[in-house]
């Protein structure tokens, strides 16, 4: 009899021991800790990486001649090399390091958007954006004269997409991919699609989506792709930018000063090539190591395994916190990414962050930074449990025994 392969279930004790600090012992208490989409932990290979960076290589990068400028050199550019490959960029070029998604936004806005845009122009963003990717187009568009037109969210959460939306006047189409309040997966792939075939550049903030979900670039076929190492597994300050080479040739510089130039005189200067052209100063490059070593450690995932664990996760979270009294989940779309955002009546969300952290359980509490999505669910602040693939359905059931306890201080 021919036997089915069956896939081997994703191991999470094991990753777990892979994050020093999910290992209780450093704690004076023990923590659940269900706010990755805030921030997510470092595995010990990135906090060896930056450690033996600081170490061994420590030197400025592009600057010296010397043997360890040379290394901390290669270390960096290397670090390129590793985002390009896991995004699938065609080229290291279109890999920029920023600060994080929010510089990367804010670099687009300036640099593409702003000399391109005139009065009444239209820029195209979702009800679901984070504030980065609202306030950057509207800081423009003050200048400019141009208008945010905005597309409409379901009660679910999902998109109600609708093509005239996209207009003669639309400059750029800025969306999310995974909404960081509501946990939706949009459709990017369809939603580029569409927009490319009317001529609308796009750019997708992946800040959520690459922490649950294996991006491809050129499958995408988006213009620009922004996101955060410090959720991807990273550390903190440092970030990508990914934009078609075309495009960025095209594209003034964002910031001046060292290291973007190729000749300064008094009178005139001239740009870097690319991606230097848009990395003035010296970088994050600890920072970048640290990505690198980040992404190094994701490849030896099973992601197949990975993304049906967090799937567990999401439905075993789902269930526990729908029974309970006076609960409601705010973003209940088809296709969801590990959070479940929630408020519960008589409760304010903060209330219940203070009683889940005597618990034991730490969520976000607040706006997410989404106040339209706030706005749209008639609710001021929420609270959030976000996994990653290092939580257990254990942690899935902690959050939801610990609001039992919400419940019984305010009935
Ligand atoms: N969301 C959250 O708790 P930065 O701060 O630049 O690394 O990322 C900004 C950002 C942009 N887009 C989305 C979809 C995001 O979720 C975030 C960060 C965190 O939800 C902190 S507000």
């Amino acid at each position: 009899m021919q036997r089915l392969a069956t896939r081997p279930a994703f191991d999470v004790e094991k990753v777990r021991k892979d994050f020093p600090i999910l290992d209780g012992r450093v704690w004076c208490k023990p923590l659940v800790y269900l706010d990755n989409a805030a921030t997510s932990q470092k595995p010990r290979a990135v906090l060896e990486a930056i450690d033996r960076f600081y170490r061994e290589h420590n030197s400025n990068v592009h600057r010296g001649v010397h043997w360890l400028s040379a290394a901390a050199t290669r270390d960096y550019e290397g670090a390129r090399d590793k985002v390009r490959a896991w995004i699938h960029a065609a080229t290291r070029e279109e890999i920029v390091f920023t600060r994080g998604t929010t510089e990367a936004i804010n670099l687009v806005a300036r640099s593409f958007l702003k000399p391109r845009l005139a009065r009444g122009d239209e820029i195209l963003v979702t009800e679901m954006e984070h504030h980065s990717n609202i306030v950057p187009w509207q800081l423009v568009c003050e200048e400019t004269g141009a208008k945010l037109r905005v597309v409409p969210i379901d009660d679910r959460g999902q998109l109600l997409f609708d093509e005239k939306l996209l207009t003669p006047r639309t400059r750029l189409f800025a969306f999310v991919h995974v909404s960081n309040a509501l946990g939706t997966v949009n459709p990017a792939r369809e939603l580029v699609r569409l927009a490319r075939a009317r001529g609308v550049p796009t750019l997708v903030d992946g800040a959520q989506a690459v922490p649950h979900l294996r991006v491809d670039v050129q499958a995408l076929g988006c213009d620009f792709y922004a996101f955060s190492s410090h959720k991807l597994f990273g550390p903190t300050g440092i970030g990508v930018l990914y934009g078609r080479k075309a495009l960025l040739d095209e594209m003034p510089p964002y910031q001046g000063g060292g290291e973007m130039i190729k000749r300064v005189t008094f009178e005139k200067t001239t740009w870097n090539d690319l991606p230097y052209k848009f990395e003035a100063g010296t970088p994050d490059i600890a920072g970048a190591v640290g990505l690198g070593a980040a992404l190094d450690y994701l490849s030896t995932l099973d992601w197949d395994a990975l993304h049906a664990h967090e799937q567990a996760l999401l439905d075993r979270a789902t269930e526990g916190l729908s029974a309970v009294k006076g609960l409601r989940i705010l973003g209940t779309a088809k296709e969801k990414a590990a959070l479940v955002t929630f408020a519960m009546d008589h409760v304010h969300p903060h209330d219940i962050g203070q009683i889940l952290d005597q618990e034991g359980v730490a969520v976000r509490t607040g706006h997410h930074c989404a106040q339209p999505v706030m706005d749209r669910f008639k609710v001021p602040a929420s609270a959030r449990a976000s996994f990653a693939f290092y939580n257990t359905l254990a942690e899935a059931d902690a959050v939801v025994a610990a609001l039992a306890k919400v419940r019984e201080l305010f009935p």
